[in-house]
């Protein structure tokens, strides 16, 4: 028993240092605007063998798995002491998730988790389950992190055992190992989902990007990005709760949406990467666009482009929820590169490289939704026109060009 119990060790850690060694790519066919890679960063066998399985032949002799780990998805993400760090959400096989530290060298390849996960303090109405962290550099000199608690509701009858209400989860660190839980985020919604820390003082207070929401799924009379401010963080309070980008009739975003990460500061702007949902006869169809909001009132959408940034493509496609792609990280380098990390269909985490300036080009040129199959014509009619002038430039430029003729 033993020796199979060894033989099939070894040939477990071979594969596992393989996937964990491997060298990422960009992949083929980027469309200018950013480009994904080839294999996933993260994935429910990147965790730790000594996570999954008991490594000991006495107590384990069939080397079974006695932890299972169900996907990873939905990782915040920071670049910190010359390292690329992921907070990502592992959901264990008994559906319950926790966050987990997972470091890079470059952000693109070799993430390796750090031994243990996050011990995340229990505020005094224990959570049932947390996930979603988005990690934020505050002006104030902590790392924030904000995440989604979630807890049985307790009016629900016995009979619907899925009743549920999310809010906001805080705590913060400075060195991701130890956390300090700060009471949840106090708003007027009842349910709060995908709320983010502004990195800066608004007004000398926390700014909170939420997203109001009457019930667990369904946005109902909620829905939309909002904003709200609190005198403190140590016990946090938004009174007044403004929507700043709502949810839209036949947009990629009708049926709901959500802040991703904490926004990129840029001379234009704020960028902000977000998540819109509709709704599909074969269920929720979640993508990625991006919009900006005013340096000096960032309440105020300035730029958004219509549609879609990102859009679950092949196997992305395909997962325990389907269709979807998520993001609540991404690192913006020194030299403007940035590095977009996201999930596909809650199982797994890519990334997707661009740099500030294509982005920027991309929010400030891309026209913007008409709201109706007219506009939209006329905003390609307007691209055809433009490029039938380019072309007819181009021609005459090359005809009175003796080098360029034939
Ligand atoms: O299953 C897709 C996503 O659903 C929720 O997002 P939202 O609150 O916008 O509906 C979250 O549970 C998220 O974790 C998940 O990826």
């Amino acid at each position: 028993m033993s020796g199979n119990f060894f033989t099939r060790l070894s040939s477990l850690e071979k594969k596992h240092g393989l996937l964990l060694s491997q060298p990422n790519q960009k992949a083929e066919g980027g469309n200018g605007i950013y480009d994904r890679y080839k294999n996933p960063v993260l994935t429910a066998q990147h965790t730790p063998l000594f996570w999954r399985y008991d490594l000991n032949a006495s107590t384990n002799p069939f080397l079974m798995e006695r932890f299972g780990i169900n996907s990873v998805l939905n990782a915040g993400a920071m670049r910190w002491n010359g390292k690329y760090l992921l907070v990502a959400r592992v959901e264990a096989s008994d559906r319950k998730s926790f966050f987990a530290v997972a470091e890079s060298p470059n952000g693109i390849d070799n993430f390796r988790f750090w031994d243990f996960p996050v011990t995340m303090p229990e505020t005094n109405i224990p959570d049932c389950n947390i996930y979603d962290m988005r990690v934020v550099e505050h002006e104030d000199g902590w790392i924030y992190g904000l995440f989604c608690t979630e807890r049985r509701d307790r009016k629900a009858p016995d009979a619907d055992q899925s009743a549920a209400i999310a809010q906001c989860g805080i705590a913060r660190t400075k060195d991701f190992i130890s956390w300090e839980r700060l009471p949840d985020l106090i708003t007027p919604s009842p349910q709060q989902r995908n709320v983010v820390l502004h990195p800066e003082f608004v007004e000398g207070k926390y700014a909170f990007y939420t997203r109001p929401q009457d019930g667990f799924i369904n946005a109902g009379s909620g829905g939309g990005i909002g904003f709200g401010l609190s005198d403190t963080i140590q016990n946090a309070k938004i009174d007044r709760e403004v929507v700043i980008d709502p949810k839209k009739y036949h947009t990629v975003y009708e049926a709901k949406n959500g802040l991703g990460p904490a926004p990129i500061k840029t001379k234009h702007g704020w960028l902000h990467l977000a998540h819109g949902v509709r709704n599909t006869a074969a269920g929720l169809r979640y993508v990625l666009y991006l919009f900006m909001t005013d340096l000096e009132d960032v309440t105020k959408v300035i730029y958004k482009p219509a549609g879609y940034f990102m859009a679950p493509e092949g196997d992305e496609r395909i997962g325990d929820v389907s269709n979807v792609l998520f993001s609540n990280g991404w690192i913006m380098n020194d030299d403007g590169t940035v590095f977009i990390y996201y999930a596909s269909s809650d199982t797994r985490m890519h990334v997707a490289t661009s740099t500030i300036e294509q982005l920027v080009d991309y929010v400030l040129n891309t026209p913007a939704d008409g709201f109706n199959s007219a506009e939209t014509v006329k905003a390609l009619n307007q691209v055809i026109e433009n490029n039938q002038s380019e072309v007819l430039l181009q021609s005459i430029l090359s005809s009175s060009n003796p080098r360029q003729k034939k």
